[in-house]
Formats: structure tokens, sequence, C-alpha cells
């Protein structure tokens, strides 16, 4: 896949948890075979890296890092500042630092940022420095980040702390159903054009210069690929090049389609479908100069979160290109012939 994606000009990449490798090599072989980008699915989330206040995991990340080192991909840091609040049992802000005080939780973030970003400065490429933090109606949600600044002075907060950590990775913004014109998205772009609007002085190789809080914006990319689920391709288009024209890059980051399943088991006409969503999304893609490329949340249905998380998609599921014995779907072929 990454052999096609090279000469079109965009990266093809997945997330990757260092743990579904360990008694699953070919987990770690197809990731390394067909992807030239790996991005911490959990690595660098803070229940992962911070577990308690000061405290300081880094082993998975470290482990994802080393190996993108090791075979010379891209690698990418995910969802630095997050707290779903509709999935609170996750505790992605572990308890002890939801308690703390507002202020004391603000400089906690800061910290954060500062100390993974300069861990990794040089080896990332891209961070997602703040993640989902609109509602579906556009507006804050009123998570413990936002509870610090009760307002989005917070993520001007972050951006500034992770720019001044490590001046030359590429900084995203990032968040789920804001690929089409919406709402949600207005107040994204809004967000968006005043974070490339602020500027933070930075040291490059000894020099001051002034630049942007934001350099991308990530479209999560978490399709429906049923009956009557297919995309509005022509908005997508238009709501992803508004973004573009901002200056910034954009990037598809956490591509999946889930599509109806019965035990687990998608009917042959769902699958087809799925292969068109992923087509055409990697379609818009190279259809646009800014898109630097695609990264899928997970590439076997034995490894995805839609996987994992029955629940959460009653009915629906086999999200990925590839089987759970990591056979090609026809999802595989719908983006390689976009690619071709
Ligand atoms: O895919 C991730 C899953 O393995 C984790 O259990 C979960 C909570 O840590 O996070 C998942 O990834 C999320 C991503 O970081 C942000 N967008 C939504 C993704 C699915 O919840």
């Amino acid at each position: 896949m990454a052999q096609l994606a090279k000469p079109r000009g965009k990266t093809i990449g997945t997330a990757y948890r260092s743990t579904y490798a360990q008694n699953d090599p070919c987990y770690r072989e197809v990731a390394l075979a067909e992807f030239d980008s790996l991005t911490t699915e959990i690595g660098t989330m803070m229940n992962t890296v911070q577990p308690e206040p000061g405290v300081f995991d880094f082993r998975e990340a470290d482990a994802v890092a080393d190996l993108a080192a090791q075979h010379h991909k891209d690698f990418q840091i995910h969802s630095l500042i997050w707290d779903p609040l509709d999935q609170l049992q996750w505790e992605i802000v572990p308890s002890a630092i939801r308690a703390m005080a507002p202020d004391r939780r603000h400089q906690l973030m800061i910290d954060s940022i500062t100390t993974v970003m300069k861990r990794y400065a040089g080896r990332a490429s891209t961070v997602t420095v703040v993640n989902e933090a609109f509602d579906q109606v556009g507006h804050l949600q009123p998570n413990a980040w936002w509870d610090t600044t009760h307002n989005d002075e917070y993520i001007f907060d972050a951006f500034r702390a992770a720019r001044l950590a490590d001046p030359t990775a590429e900084l995203y913004y990032n968040d789920h159903s804001a690929e089409t014109n919406s709402d949600k998205s207005n107040a994204i772009y809004d967000l968006v054009k005043r974070l490339r609007d602020t500027t933070v002085e930075v040291d490059v190789n000894g020099q001051t210069v002034a630049r942007p809080l934001i350099d991308g914006m990530g479209f999560q990319g978490h399709m429906l690929g049923g009956a009557d689920q297919q995309p509005n391709i022509s908005d997508i288009e238009s709501n992803v090049q508004r973004f573009a024209a901002l200056g910034v890059d954009v990037r598809f980051t956490e591509l999946d389609v889930r599509v109806p399943v019965l035990n687990g088991v998608a009917t042959v006409a769902d699958l087809d479908r799925q292969r068109l969503v992923y087509n055409m999304m990697t379609q818009v893609c190279l259809n646009q100069p800014r898109c630097t490329g695609l990264t899928l949340w997970g590439f076997t249905d034995k490894r995805s979160w839609i996987t994992d998380y029955p629940d959460s998609f009653s009915g629906y599921g086999a999200a990925t290109p590839l089987t759970d014995d990591y056979r090609r779907k026809p999802a595989w072929k719908g983006i390689a012939d976009a690619l071709r």
C-alpha cells in the first residue's frame, strides 16, 4: 500500500499498539510491510503516558517510536489533550488528574505536553495536540481541560506549549464527525482560523521566528458504509477545501468504515459498499493538494476499536480493510485502486 501512495505524494499510515504484536507477529509484519507511517493508538493518551500526576510511562509510545525509527517510517503522536465525556469509563484523564484544582490541572496540561513533545522532538513528524474539543453542534465540550479556562483559551495554551517544546513538529487539531459542512465543522473552522492567525516566537537554529500555532486539521474519518449510508463526497470535498484554504494541511487521521454485521459477518453487498467508501475517501485526499495522506485506525478486523467495543456500535463492525486473519477485503482494493 505504501509503495502505491508514495508516488502520489501521500503517506498511508496506521494506528499501532505494540501489545497487539506480542503474540501475533503478523500484526507487526503487515503494519511494516504495508504502511509508511505509524501513529500511537494509545501510547500518548494521558492515561497511558501519565497515569498519575507527574508520573510518566513512555513504554508504549517508545515502542511505537522505536519501531518506526528502526524501519525508517514516519512517526506520529496522537491525542495529547483529550477527555471524551461520552466515554468516561475509559479514564483517559486519570482520576487523580481530574480531581486537581483547575489551575494545577492547567499547569499539568502544559507540563505534560512539554514533556512528551520534548521527548519525541525530531522523531515525531506530526502531533495531534487537542482532540475532540467540540460537541456535535459545535459547542465546546465542558471537559476537564476546558474547565481550566472555561473557554477555548486552553486550546491556544496547549498549542503554544507544543510549539515551544518542539518547533519542528507539525501540530494538528483533530476531531470526529467534522468531515462535512455542519455546525460542528463551522465551529472547528473558526478555531483553526484563529489558531492559524496566532503566532508564537520560537527558536529555530538559533534564529527567533514567529510561527502560527497550528499546521493541520485532522478529520478522523470514522465512516459508515451500509446501504444509504454512503458519504456525501462533494460535501466532504468542499469542507476539506475551506480548511486547506486557511493554509493548513489536512489529513484523514483515523479512517475506518463500519458496516452492518450479523455475528461479526458482513454481507457481500456491504463489503462492496465499504470498498467504495474507502475508495472515495482516498480519492478526496488525492484530489486535495494539502491532504498529506490517510491514517487507518487499525488495519485488521482482529484489532480495531470497532471490534473491541461492540456495544458502542451495536450491529456494526468489520470496519478495516483486512479480515481477522489478515486477508484482503474488497476495501483494500478500494484504497489501492484509487492510489494506482
Ligand atoms: O482506538 C483507540 C482504542 O484502542 C482505545 O481503547 C480508545 C481509548 O483509549 O481510544 C481509541 O482511539 C480513539 C482516538 O484516539 C480518538 N478518536 C476516537 C478513537 C476511538 O475511540
